[in-house]
């Protein structure tokens, strides 16, 4: 190859690169977002608040609470969709299922608890198992307890979805939630049915909060 073909190649990749580059994240995510959910649906259901942040720059890890102010019960499906690449389509999904222990002894409920890649809006996908520094969705979701209002997730989201993580220092990944908690024939979605929370960070640039 010529150097002046080489030169061309490389323009042409730098002009790729730039046109690309989704346009909705030009300006940098915040590293957490929270927003709050109308209180339009069966008090069983109801979600009040969602809340999600990025991990400081050493680890990687993500983090999403839903608020239910009716608690969570026996009978629960909490789902969050994922999008990393800015696209309308969910990346993947993950599911709590919230059932009885068997001895019912110290009011805590039994979890079952996946991520599935794809699977568009639905529930189907492939299931993976998250094999980051810490799981996912752990410690907290391991120990619901009967009518608890506040389920915390902690999952490396890029590995959940067989994704390299943005490497560059300017490069903090964004992504977006979309939450469903039902039961039975009730649901409430936050923001809305298939619609995307605002994105955030997946990576700070601090360490615990010293920059
Ligand atoms: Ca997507």
């Amino acid at each position: 190859m010529t150097a002046l073909l080489r030169s061309l190649c490389a323009a042409l990749a730098l002009l790729l690169a730039a046109t690309t580059a989704p346009a909705a994240y030009a300006a940098p995510p915040p590293l957490k977002a929270s927003f709050k959910d109308g209180r339009t649906s069966d008090p069983a259901v109801d979600i009040s608040r969602v809340s999600f942040e990025g991990s400081w720059y050493w680890t990687s890890e993500q983090y999403v609470r839903v608020a239910v102010p009716g608690g969570f019960r026996t009978g629960h499906r909490l789902t969050v969709w994922f999008d990393v690449d800015g696209d309308s389509t969910p990346d993947g999904h993950y599911t709590l299922r919230l059932g009885e222990v068997k001895n019912r002894k110290q009011g805590y409920l039994r979890d079952e608890q996946e991520f599935r890649l794809g699977g568009g809006w639905g529930y189907a996908g492939t299931k993976v198992r998250c094999s980051g520094d810490d799981g996912y969705a752990q410690p907290e979701s391991s120990y619901v307890k009967r009518g608890q209002r506040e389920i915390g997730l902690a999952l490396d989201l890029w590995n959940c979805l067989r994704r390299s993580a943005p490497v560059s220092d300017d490069d903090s990944g964004s992504w977006r939630v979309s939450v469903e908690v039902s039961r039975g024939r009730l649901s409430d979605h936050a923001p809305g049915p298939e619609r995307w929370s605002p994105a955030v960070a997946g990576w700070g640039p601090c360490d615990q909060g010293a920059c």
